[in-house]
């Protein structure tokens, strides 16, 4: 079999695939997206279980190329993700992406050749067996493309339909009509449970933590409406990599408690009234006049980092929650007096009517913290109580973040160490976009990198920064570049500090790793905020890449 050779491989054809495709391949470069499904979308190709959509208002979850956004709009201020699909097939349509693609192909081993100074690349698929070679190497898998499903204990038995949120099949499961149950209540749990909720004939709720749930304030957008802001649309996109969270809009400048309490108060009403983000860190774009967006902030600065703030923003939060569950157990479940965690630390998610939900008959809480599941049996859930009789078992479990995708691969580096022996101690990354001992290859919006930080900006961030430095190695004849372990580990030092100054620590997140039970809990992002986060990788740059080592 002859080998094909490339410039740059892209492994993941989804927001970070394609935003390097686009731009390497306006270098010259000969570039191949290498995709283990049939289609681009990444994330949108396989989250589709009923209500999934996206969480972060338009036009901020796209990319911000101008022959692309000007021609696009959307339907509602959070697309679903039928609309995400539609989008990914239209910038495949609008730049002839699929060319450069080759799909059904999954990576399986990954070698760093040092004579020939390439990466050389073996993939599994419907096609069989196929080989490549390149330069360098980028890997785009996401950080959540790894669904984590729980090991219970008797699973394969469950003589009903069971899937996980994020393998959703494509011809769908029948809900309606049905027992369902729903083991987890993070984002992905919140919206099937608000979605199916409705028509199932019965819902059994699995609760370990609850989700600290922002009213989403969901509503259409028509094209009129739309075209009328495009004028601000690039205000709005330099916005985003100049804020904390990757929003065009900020902190409140000013500690929580140096407002009277009346003023907190009012403060809150206003961010929740506005819905989204905005009790979180942000603030609507399109309820606001063109241009106002500069003029507004968010939630108080120090909300993630004191814990008098973050209690008093708790309790607001409690208040109005409270308010819409008329069962007292439930409530006292979904919105409990003492807060699961500090609020914010564990990705809110946004809501419809998640809340509501919870006032039907036909609908089951139960708290497997207290009463937790020993097995899946051939007819249901069991916990420790009882068994729960059901037809449909959805495991909204989430994901093997940041690093789950890398340990599924025969990477291997420098002296054939494999990934698995490198990060067996700790993960260790480089500006959270390269790993030293591994030369030549990048990744973006995985381990420490910033968080919160939306994919499509996190991409276009980092990316901007690895076509950078593929170029500038291009340009110096440099064949082989590879970040120092001195690097990586002043890298850590750097994030474990800013991690360990906020509330984050004391929360069991997929930020330390604590989401999955097998892994250790360990910074998993950078905390320094977006804005920072650019200024310290361009200095990299800017100071002629003292952390690496070129040849
Ligand atoms: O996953 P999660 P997700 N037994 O890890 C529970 C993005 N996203 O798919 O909290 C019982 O948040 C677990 O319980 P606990 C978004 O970035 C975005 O919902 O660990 N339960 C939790 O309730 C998000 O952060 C959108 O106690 C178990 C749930 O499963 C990321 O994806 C939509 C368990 C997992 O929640 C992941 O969200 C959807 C066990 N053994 C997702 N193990 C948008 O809207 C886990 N759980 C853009």
């Amino acid at each position: 079999m002859t080998k094909e050779t490339y410039d740059v491989i892209i492994v993941g054809g989804g927001f970070g695939g394609i935003y390097h495709l686009i731009h390497l391949r306006n270098l010259g470069l000969k570039c191949k997206v290498i995709e283990a499904e049939s289609d681009l979308g990444g994330t949108w190709y396989w989250n589709t279980y009923p209500g999934a959509r996206v969480d972060s208002e338009i036009p901020i979850y796209e990319f911000t190329l101008p022959e692309l956004w000007k021609g696009w709009t959307w339907s509602e201020k959070f697309p679903g993700w039928q609309e995400l699909q539609a989008y990914f097939a239209y910038v495949d349509d609008k730049l002839n992406l699929h060319k450069d693609c080759r799909f059904n192909s999954r990576v399986t081993h990954t070698h760093w050749d040092d004579q020939l100074h390439v990466w050389h690349l073996a993939c599994d698929g419907k096609d069989g067996i196929y080989k490549a070679a390149a330069r360098h190497l980028i890997m785009c898998m996401g950080f959540a493309s790894k669904p984590y499903t729980p090991k219970f204990k008797g699973l394969e038995t469950f003589q009903g339909e069971w899937s996980h949120t994020a393998r959703w099949p494509k011809e769908g499961i029948k809900t309606s009509g049905k027992r369902v149950g729903v083991i987890g209540t993070g984002a992905s749990g919140v919206q099937v449970i608000q979605e199916i909720g409705r028509h199932v004939e019965h819902l059994t709720v699995f609760q370990r933590t609850p989700n600290l749930a922002t009213p989403m304030s969901q509503y259409r957008v028509s094209e009129q409406v739309q075209v009328h802001f495009k004028p601000v649309y690039e205000d709005i996109y330099r916005k985003l990599s100049t804020t904390f969270g990757s929003l065009p809009f900020d902190w409140i400048p000013r500690p929580m408690m140096e407002d009277s309490e009346e003023e907190r108060e009012a403060t809150f009403q206003t961010l929740w009234n506005r819905g989204g983000f905005h009790f979180w860190c942000r603030l609507s774009l399109l309820a606001q006049p063109p241009r106002a967006h500069s003029l507004l902030v968010a939630n108080y600065q120090d909300l993630l980092r004191d814990k008098a703030s973050n209690d008093a923003a708790y309790a607001f939060w409690r208040k109005k929650v409270s308010e819409r569950i008329k069962d007292p157990k439930n409530r006292e479940l979904l919105a409990p007096s003492v807060a699961p965690h500090p609020f914010g630390c564990k990705r809110p998610c946004q809501e419809l009517h998640f809340y509501e939900v919870f006032n039907q008959d036909n609908v089951d809480l139960v708290d497997i913290s207290l009463n937790p599941i020993l097995e899946i049996t051939p007819k249901g859930v069991k916990t420790k109580e009882k068994e729960y009789e059901l037809d449909v078992l959805i495991l909204a479990t989430g994901f093997d973040t940041y690093t789950g995708a890398f340990m599924d691969l025969d990477l291997r580096g420098l002296n054939g160490e494999t990934i698995q022996d490198h990060w067996r101690e700790r993960t260790t990354t480089y500006l959270g976009m390269t790993i030293d001992n591994f030369p030549n290859l990048y990744f973006v919006h995985g381990p420490q990198g910033p968080a919160p930080c939306n994919a499509p900006t996190c991409v276009e961030i980092q990316g901007s920064w690895v076509i950078q430095t593929i170029e500038y190695l291009r340009q110096h004849g440099i064949t082989k570049f590879t970040s120092t372990s001195h690097a990586a580990l002043t890298y850590k030092r750097h994030i474990d500090s800013l991690f360990n100054a906020t509330l984050f620590p004391l929360t069991k997140s997929s930020h330390n790793g604590a989401n999955v039970s097998e892994k250790e809990g360990e910074a998993c992002n950078y905390f320094g905020g977006v804005s920072v986060y650019k200024q310290e990788i361009m200095e990299e740059i800017e100071r002629g890449y003292p952390g690496f080592q070129g040849e």
